[in-house]
């Protein structure tokens, strides 16, 4: 019988490949705020599996609670949690960041994904099984200029993950992170606002990862024997050595 798996940010980017890569082995529940796009992503993928869509902010503490309370009592037994959904919010020094972007990356990437993992972690324990996989970024290992808060809200998923391994090992469940270098998806029309011209030129020069690349590894870590945990797995594009070397043709 198929397992569940609840993908967060499945609306677009890695979340959505995700979505794609795990529907052969999974009953999907697929989360995000835009409801047209989890309608449309639950249409297609219902040809291979059964989905459920959920549809709340993750910064909402209450709503997080309270909808994934709400999920079917066949629903509830959630396998595998990809904590996926996150994004940046603006690029600019120290000095002149701006405090509701700031409040935004520390909402979204660090709360919420508190918020989620422990509104589904609890049932994980319950049964003594289970998989969280953690969608860090290279901004969390090494700061580079002007990510600022941004890399801090990902430093801090970092010690999240490996807190929620050294905790939730006494009860058999999984903790693996993938930490992906630059993934051309909407992360940069997200950071820049919509300014589409500064969004391309962060992958002009070099062939970006793609959500798919990293759902591919997404799903090889949850393929892996019972016995085997890929704890951190780093991927970069072939063009990318660290957060700030990035071979780009002229
Ligand atoms: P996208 O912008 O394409 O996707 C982000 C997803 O997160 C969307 O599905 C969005 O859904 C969801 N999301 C954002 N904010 C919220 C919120 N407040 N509440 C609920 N859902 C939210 O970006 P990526 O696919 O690139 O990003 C996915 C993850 O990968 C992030 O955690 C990011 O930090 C990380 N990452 C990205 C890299 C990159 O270069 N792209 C590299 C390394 C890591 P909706 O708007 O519908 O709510
Ligand atoms: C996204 C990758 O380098 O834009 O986490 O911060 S980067």
């Amino acid at each position: 019988m198929k397992k569940i798996a609840l993908i967060t940010g499945a609306t677009s980017g890695i979340g959505e490949a995700t979505a794609r890569i795990l529907a052969p082995q999974y009953h999907l529940i697929i989360h995000g705020r835009r409801k047209d796009r989890l309608k449309k992503l639950k249409e297609e993928l219902s040809v291979e599996t059964d989905v459920q869509t959920l549809s709340f902010d993750v910064r909402d503490r209450q709503a997080v609670f309270t909808t994934i309370e709400s999920l079917p009592e066949d629903w509830k037994s959630i396998e595998l949690l990809v904590n996926n959904a996150g994004n940046a919010h603006g690029l600019s020094s120290f000095d002149q960041g701006n405090l509701d972007d700031w409040d935004a990356m520390i909402d979204i990437n660090v709360k919420g994904l508190l918020y989620v993992s422990r509104a589904v972690v609890p049932g994980m324990v319950e049964r003594k099984r289970g998989h969280i996989v953690n969608i860090g970024s290279i901004a969390g290992k090494e700061v580079y200029p002007n990510g600022n808060v941004y890399c801090a809200s990902k430093f801090a998923a970092d010690a999240v993950n490996s807190s929620m391994r050294l905790d939730l090992n006494a009860h058999g469940i999984k903790v693996s992170q993938v930490i992906p270098g630059l993934v051309k998806t909407e992360f940069s029309m997200v950071r820049f606002k919509g300014d589409e011209a500064r969004s391309q030129k962060i992958y002009e020069g070099f062939e970006p990862l793609t959500g798919h690349d990293v759902a591919e590894v997404i799903h090889y870590i949850v393929s892996r024997p019972p016995h085997v945990l890929l704890s951190d797995v780093v991927l970069f594009p072939t063009a990318q050595a660290s957060s700030t070397i990035v071979n780009r043709k002229k």
